[in-house]
Order: C-alpha cells, then structure tokens, then sequence
C-alpha cells in the first residue's frame, strides 16, 4: 500500500478563492490508479480552506463567526466531493473522512477509515477544520498522513505539489535554488501567504516524522503525475526525505 497526498498547491490556485484545479487532479489520480497498487488518498484544502481561515483568524474562537465556520466547512467538503466524484467517474469506490467527524474524546478516531479498507473501500481524507470547545481548530493533511502512516505502515508515503521536490530555497521565489535528490534537515522553507498550516516547513516536520517510522517518504510534482511510476524503480524525479 502508498499512502498519497495531493497537496492543495496541485489541486487548486492557493492565490484565488475556491479555484479547482480540475485537469491536473484528473490527471493526478489517473496516474496513480494506473500503478494498479492499493492506496489511500488525502488532500490538502487548498484555496478552499486556507484563505477564509486566514481572513477570519482561525484556528481561534469563533463567536459570532459561524456563518463564517459553515462556510469554510461547505468549501473543504465541496472540493473533496470534486474528488469523491472524479474517483466515481473512473469506477473506485471512495469514501470521504474529515477530521471534524473522526475527532472523538481530545483525539482523532481513524476505525472508521480502517474499517472501511479492510471492506474493500478507498478512503479519501482531507485537511478540515473542526471544533473543540468555543474554538475552530484545523487539521492539516500534512498532519493526517502522519496518522495514517503511523497506523496502516505504508511502503512509501508521497506527498505531491507544484513543485519538483524540496529545494534549498522556495524555486517559486528564487530561480536559481537546488532541488534536493536527499533531504536529511531542513532548508529555508519561505512563509507563505494564504497558508494557515505552516507552508513547506509544516510539511517538512510531517515527511520528517514520516520517514522516522521507517517510511519511503517523497515529495514530487504532480503536475506531472508519471514521475510517480520513479518510486518503483528508485529512478524518481523528486526528493526523498531521510
Ligand atoms: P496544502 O497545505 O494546501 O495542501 P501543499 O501541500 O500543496 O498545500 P504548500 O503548503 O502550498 O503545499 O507548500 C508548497 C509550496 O511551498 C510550493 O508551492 C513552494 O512554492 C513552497 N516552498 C517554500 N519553500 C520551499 C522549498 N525550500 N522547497 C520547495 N518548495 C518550497
Ligand atoms: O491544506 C488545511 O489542510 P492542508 C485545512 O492539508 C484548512 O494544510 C481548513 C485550511
């Protein structure tokens, strides 16, 4: 089994509100289905999610934001339907899981998502927001494949994103920075704006744990999505985590 990430750089425009990035995760999610492996997909929220927690201050209290809450809640659920139905489409059988219905008693409750593989389903999870107390929280995807690697050890973990891999420096920013083949510590992982869980530097602290359990952990580009098939052969284009 691989557990995959599609990051919401490759599935949406981080820049403006709610911009699906519907050719490239099609094309994504052939790729993947085309390694004819099992796997289990999480996504990132992306413009759906990270924008209107910014604008509203979450995580933190929500009192008279709730219209605010419902409708970033709408949002992550909406962009993962998109996904829900583009699985649909190719006759899989995905399921959604969101953090804001596994949380259970101060943790996440993952049965369900465990259940539903053992019964021949592909789950399909999603970076959320959720309450606890007189607060919204957020649970980052990030987050979730540690959970999930921790629980189902993977043979590999693959995070995908708009960009080749981890560089030393954001390439988005600096054109002349290096793609790292290796990453054994951290580089310089720029703060990004309409980013609520931590940019590339978040990331990094979950590929990091990932590996620490033993995973194959990579970050790759899924705009193009055949460089996935590199995994198998070790000839990949992208960066392994150590
Ligand atoms: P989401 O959290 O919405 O799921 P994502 O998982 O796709 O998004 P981001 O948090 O958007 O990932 O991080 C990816 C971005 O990090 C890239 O688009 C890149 O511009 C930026 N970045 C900053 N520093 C680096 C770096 N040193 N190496 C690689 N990318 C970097
Ligand atoms: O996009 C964040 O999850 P991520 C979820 O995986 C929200 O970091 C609601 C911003």
């Amino acid at each position: 089994m691989i557990i995959i990430k599609l990051g919401g750089s490759l599935i949406t425009d981080k820049s403006s509100y709610r911009a699906f990035r519907e050719e490239e995760t099609l094309r994504a999610i052939k790729e993947i289905a085309s390694m004819n492996r099992s796997f289990v997909l999480v996504h990132g929220a992306g413009s759906f999610g990270h924008i209107l927690c910014k604008k509203n201050n979450f995580p933190g209290p929500f009192k008279g934001k709730e219209f605010q809450v419902s409708r970033i809640k709408s949002d992550t659920t909406s962009l993962n339907s998109r996904i829900i139905s583009m699985l649909l489409d190719m006759g899989m059988n995905p399921l959604p899981f969101s953090p804001f219905d596994l949380r259970r008693k101060g943790t996440f409750d993952y049965t369900p998502v465990l259940r539903s593989i053992e019964s021949g389903f592909l789950p399909v999870l999603f970076g959320d927001i959720y309450i606890e107390g007189n607060e919204v929280k957020i649970y980052s995807g990030d987050s979730i494949m540690f959970d999930l690697c921790n629980l189902l050890n993977p043979e590999a973990a693959v995070f995908l994103g708009d960009v080749d891999g981890i560089y030393d420096r954001d390439p988005k920013k600096f054109p002349d920075s290096k793609l790292l083949r290796v990453v054994y510590n951290e580089q310089d992982f720029a703060k990004q704006e309409n980013d609520v869980t931590g940019g590339m530097g978040g990331k990094y602290k979950a590929m990091k744990r990932i590996s620490g359990l033993g995973i194959r952990t990579y970050m790759m580009n899924g705009l193009f999505p055949e460089r996935i098939h590199g995994i198998e052969s070790g000839d990949f284009h992208g960066s392994v985590i150590k």
